[in-house]
This record gives structure tokens, C-alpha cells and sequence, in this order.
């Protein structure tokens, strides 16, 4: 696939102008040492570490007319985050974990949007993003050594470097149904919600999908909407989160804490502040376990499936974890009916992205909420006044959420119309699934540094802990090439190969391929190659293995 927007003429000689600029670079050649894409938690921290530590010039492309990225676009109702607040925030520096204080146990999407301002103001970040600049254009120059970037709004500016920190979940995935534009209510995208609140009172609502979204956002809607119809494709486990405001002194016994806190993140498989007790499931004698999943469920939060070391490792475990939600799930609900339409039966739990929730199974006990199973019965068209199943039935609507998840991990990467080396898109490159070498570098690119990228941990941890070990290793590599004068800097081929299929095969000693429509493998969007993306032996694992790179002199990496 090549990049409709780009010309055989700007392929070989992109247009990109140098920017006037009186910055200095550390190699001498192009206007600014990197070009980061996304001012969410990534490029804010990235461009503080370039700018400030090492004294590079760098600024900050960003499409919203604002920072935070995921936290921007998605401000749909009940949007909030799965990491606990005290954890899901920087922690490089100690002056922001201690003026920062949160309300909740899980931080809204409001409050983690205030954070990142804050943040951006306390590091005195704005005077290099520039805003409403959504790149469309990325053209590696052999011959200036240099990436030349557009963006949409006609920006072009040109930098040894090209990282990017678009977030992992990002480009939402918007299936195409036909008739769609005909419909006379409505249409949203929980990934590009509007910033006007939307008035669901009063109106008839048909929210499709049942991921974590869907999930954080039906219980809001059904309390705000006359009457709710939930299409579920797929039925989905879900723990609750047991949200609740932080106790009063929470803030203060936190900040005597922090270093603590950040030892037992770093020592976590996930960069949560826990690791799962040596025990395996299966092994447990029934009452104690029992009483462990009890005691798990009642705490709420991801920390129920680390109850136990072995439930991603070995199916009779999984097997008696699932069971245990699935009960849950038909105590909850009071119509059987409902309960068992509700109840997973086709993926072993936490091989999708396990959801968290308030209220969710609850919620079906409402009056003015019905849920419609079209696994086997699926949406054949919109209408003007709602949505029309294969076999004829109408359910009428006024308003449409589309929960439907996103292009993960690589979508947001390939709509940035990168072009490596000998005119190599990215598309191209990656054709047959995405390809990295530690997440962050591509044969083809060179000086292309993907933070969180696929076949990096990412997605499948606390997201601030991968983002700072990213961008911190990044920096040391960066500074490494300031120190050396060092020109181009590229992913070996044979250390991409082997990182590549080193993910796949660690992914396959674990039951996570078992769900085979799990975003993870990218299976959501029609004709995505299937690969399974994020590195699952854990973010600890992978840290050592990045620092053990850089002693070692950086195997796996050319350098020029
Ligand atoms: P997810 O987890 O990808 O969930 C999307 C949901 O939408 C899921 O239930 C899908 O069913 C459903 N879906 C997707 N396409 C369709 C179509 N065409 N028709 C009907 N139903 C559809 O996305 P989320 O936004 O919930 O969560 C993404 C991540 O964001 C989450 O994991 C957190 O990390 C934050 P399916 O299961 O594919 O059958």
C-alpha cells in the first residue's frame, strides 16, 4: 500500500522547507535535533528529557488543539483510567508526584487531562508543541540525513530525529455500515467524543461494542438516557474497579512513600505496584481459593487476576478464575435470559484487555436497558430512525455510540504517511504485521524512535511506567549520539527478525493468542494482519533486557 497523499516527486526530493530557526543541533544538519508527534504522556515527558537534559532542540507536533492525546479524544461518558491515580502519573520527577494530588482511586479522564496541563505547565512545555498539526507526512532524506515532516495545516519542518508518542489507542476503529450517513439522529466515536457534552436524556440510545469502553460507558448512559439497547458482538468479562474517593491523608502517607511505591512498580511484571503471589490456581485446595478470588473480587481492580501466578500460563487455572466471573456475573444479573447472554463462553479470561467497572452487570437489571446479542445476527444497515439486524429486526434509536475500539498500535503510526529509506513506506514494511526491534527502532527508518511501539510491553501494562522506560532508555541513546557526533542511528534487520519473532514466541507460551478477535492481534479491524503486538514477558523483563543493550554497546543497532 503506498501513501496516496505523497507524489513520486515528493517521495525523491521531499518539499519540506527548512523552518527559519536560530537552534543549534548537535550533528550540524537540519533545524531541529527531533520532531516528537503527540503531546500526551509520552511526548511531554520526551520532549522535557531532549530539551532539558540533553540540550537538543526539539519540538512537539500535535493534532488536538490541545495536549494529553488519549486523554483528549476520549472523553466519552465514564471515561477513566484502570490504573490506580497514584500509580498512572509521571514519576521521574518527585516535585509533581508530591504538588499533584488526586481525588479517586482510578483518575477520570477530566482529572488526567488537568494533570497533563499541569504538568506541561510546571515543565514549561508549551513553548514547543505546537498545536492543531497533525502529521501526514514523514519523509526520510538519505542525503541530508534527516526526516522532512508536513502536517495537514501545511507545516513543514525538517530534524535529524522522528519520534513518535501517538498512543498506543488512538485511531478509532469505526466499522463501515451501510447507511450510516442516512441516519437522522447522532452518530459518536467513544475515541473522538465531542467537547460539548452530549444530552442523552430523553432519547432513545443504541451503544455497539462491549470492550472496556463500552463497558465504563453504558452504566453512565443507561442512568442519563430514556432507553438503552446494547448490540454485543461478543460478551466480555469484567471485574469490578471499586472506585471510591481517596481517603483523607492518602496524598500525605503517598509522598512519604514514593520511593517505595516506584520499587515495587519497577519490580512488577505489568508497572502496577503489585507482582502475583508464587501460587498457582489450579494447585490452591477449592476453600482457599475460594477465598482468595472472593477476597480478589471484593478489592476490585486488575490486581483480582494477579491473585495467582499461573492464570495467563496455564488453562485449568484460567478455567476456575473464569468459572468464578462467569457466576458472578449470573448472581448479578436478574433475568437468566440476560445473564447468560452477558456470560463469556469463547476466551479464557484476561486474554483480552480485561475491563474494570462500575455497575456494568448491574446495569442490565435497569428497566430502560435491553441487551441484543448479534454474534449471529449482525447490524445489516442504519436508517434514518436506527439500526436494522440481518434478520429484519429495527431498533430504533436517536442517538449511536459506536464502542468499537480502535486501530491499536499501529494504526495511528500508519496514517502518519512515514517513507523510510530507498522511499520505503511504512505500510509497506509492515504489510505483513508490524516489525520492531525492541519496540522502538525499524530496519528501513533509521533515526525513527517509536516510543511504546508495537512489540514493546505498552498496552500491556500501567502505561506511564513503559512510557518513562522508553523514553528514558531513548534519551541515554540520544545522548550517546550528541556525545559521538553520531549521524544515523537504524534497527539491524536480523535484530528486528529475531525481536519480532521473539514476541510472537513468547507470546505463544501463554494462553493470550487464545482470543482470537483480541485487539491485541489485531483481529478487530478487518484485514489487519494477525500478529500478536505488545512484548507480554513483562515490562521488568524488558527493562533489563533494554538496559543490557546499552552496556553492551547497543548490539542489534547501526550506527553512523
Ligand atoms: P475494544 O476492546 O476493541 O472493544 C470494542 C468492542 O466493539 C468489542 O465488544 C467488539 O466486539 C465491538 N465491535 C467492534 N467492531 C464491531 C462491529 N463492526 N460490530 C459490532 N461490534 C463491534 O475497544 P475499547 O474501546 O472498548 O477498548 C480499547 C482499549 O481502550 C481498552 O482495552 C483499554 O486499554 C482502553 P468483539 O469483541 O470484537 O466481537
Amino acid at each position: 500500500m503506498s501513501n496516496p497523499q505523497m507524489s513520486d516527486s515528493q517521495a525523491k526530493n521531499p518539499s519540506a522547507a527548512r523552518a527559519s530557526s536560530n537552534q543549534q543541533t548537535f550533528a550540524g544538519r537540519g533545524v531541529y535535533d527531533a520532531i516528537i508527534v503527540g503531546a500526551g504522556f509520552s511526548g511531554l515527558y520526551q520532549l522535557h528529557c531532549l530539551r532539558d537534559k540533553l540540550g537538543l532542540t526539539a519540538v512537539v507536533l500535535e493534532a488536538g488543539d490541545g495536549v494529553g492525546v488519549t486523554w483528549y479524544w476520549n472523553r466519552y461518558p465514564g471515561a477513566r483510567c484502570d490504573s490506580e491515580s497514584h500509580t498512572y502519573c509521571y514519576y521521574f520527577n518527585d516535585d509533581l508526584l508530591t504538588q499533584w494530588q488526586w481525588s479517586e482511586r482510578y483518575p477520570g479522564q477530566a482529572e488526567i487531562l488537568k494533570y497533563l496541563n499541569f504538568c506541561a505547565d510546571k515543565l514549561d512545555l508549551r513553548r514547543d508543541i505546537r498545536l492543531n498539526q497533525r502529521v501526514n507526512l514523514a519523509v526520510w532524506d538519505a542525503a541530508a540525513e534527516s526526516w522532512q515532516v508536513e502536517t495537514a495545516a501545511g507545516l513543514q519542518l525538517t530534524s535529524r530525529f522522528l519520534i513518535t508518542a501517538v498512543g498506543c489507542l488512538s485511531s478509532a476503529n469505526m466499522p463501515d455500515i451501510e447507511g450510516a450517513s442516512s441516519f437522522d439522529g447522532a452518530i459518536y466515536h467513544t475515541g473522538e467524543w465531542p467537547h460539548q457534552a452530549v444530552e442523552f436524556s430523553g432519547k432513545s440510545v443504541v451503544v455497539i461494542g462491549t470492550g472496556s469502553t463500552g463497558i465504563q460507558a453504558i452504566p453512565v448512559i443507561a442512568q442519563q438516557a430514556d432507553n438503552l439497547v446494547v448490540l454485543q458482538r461478543t460478551p466480555n468479562f469484567s471485574v469490578p474497579a471499586r472506585n471510591a474517593p481517596l481517603a483523607d491523608g492518602f496524598h500525605q502517607t503517598f509522598t512519604q512513600n514514593i520511593d517505595l511505591w516506584r520499587q515495587k512498580m519497577q519490580l512488577s511484571r505489568h508497572g502496577h505496584p503489585w507482582v502475583a503471589p508464587p501460587r498457582n490456581l489450579h494447585e490452591t485446595p477449592e476453600d482457599e481459593r475460594n477465598a482468595i478470588l472472593e477476597a480478589g473480587w471484593q478489592a476490585g481492580g486488575l490486581g483480582f487476576r494477579e491473585s495467582f501466578c499461573d492464570v495467563l500460563l496455564d488453562s485449568r487455572s484460567n478455567d476456575i478464575m473464569s468459572d468464578f466471573i462467569r457466576a458472578k456475573i449470573r448472581d448479578i444479573v436478574d433475568d437468566p435470559a440476560t445473564a447468560e447472554m452477558l456470560v463469556p463462553y469463547d476466551h479464557p479470561f484476561g486474554t483480552k484487555r480485561p475491563p474494570i467497572d462500575t455497575d456494568y452487570f448491574e446495569t442490565y437489571n435497569r428497566d430502560n436497558v435491553g441487551l441484543v446479542d448479534i454474534r449471529d445476527n449482525p447490524i445489516n444497515r442504519i436508517e434514518a430512525s436506527g439500526v436494522c439486524l440481518e434478520d429484519g429486526t429495527h431498533i430504533a434509536a436517536d442517538i449511536i455510540v459506536f464502542a468499537t475500539g480502535f486501530d491499536a498500535m499501529t494504526g495511528a503510526l500508519l496514517k502518519m504517511g512515514i517513507v523510510g529509506r530507498d522511499r520505503l513506506t511504512l505500510a509497506d514494511a509492515w504489510a505483513e504485521g508490524p516489525q520492531t526491534y525492541l519496540g522502538l527502532a525499524i530496519h528501513g527508518f533509521p533515526n525513527l524512535l517509536t516510543i511504546t511501539g508495537p512489540g514493546s510491553p505498552s498496552v500491556l501494562t500501567n502505561m506511564p511506567r513503559a512510557i518513562e522506560q522508553h523514553i528514558d532508555w531513548i534519551t541515554t541513546l540520544l545522548a550517546r549520539a550528541k556525545a559521538q557526533s553520531i549521524t544515523l542511528v537504524e534497527a539491524e534487520l536480523s535484530a528486528m527478525q529475531d525481536w519480532t519473532n521473539h514476541v510472537t514466541a513468547v507470546a505463544n507460551d501463554t494462553l493470550l493468542p487464545r482470543a482470537g478477535h483480541s485487539w491485541y492481534l489485531g483481529a478487530n479491524v478487518p484485514g489487519k494482519p494477525r500478529v500478536f503486538m505488545p512484548y507480554c514477558k513483562g515490562l521488568d523483563v524488558f527493562r533489563a533486557h533494554c538496559e543490557q543493550v546499552a552496556a553492551d554497546g547497543y548490539p542489534g543497532f547501526s550506527f553512523c
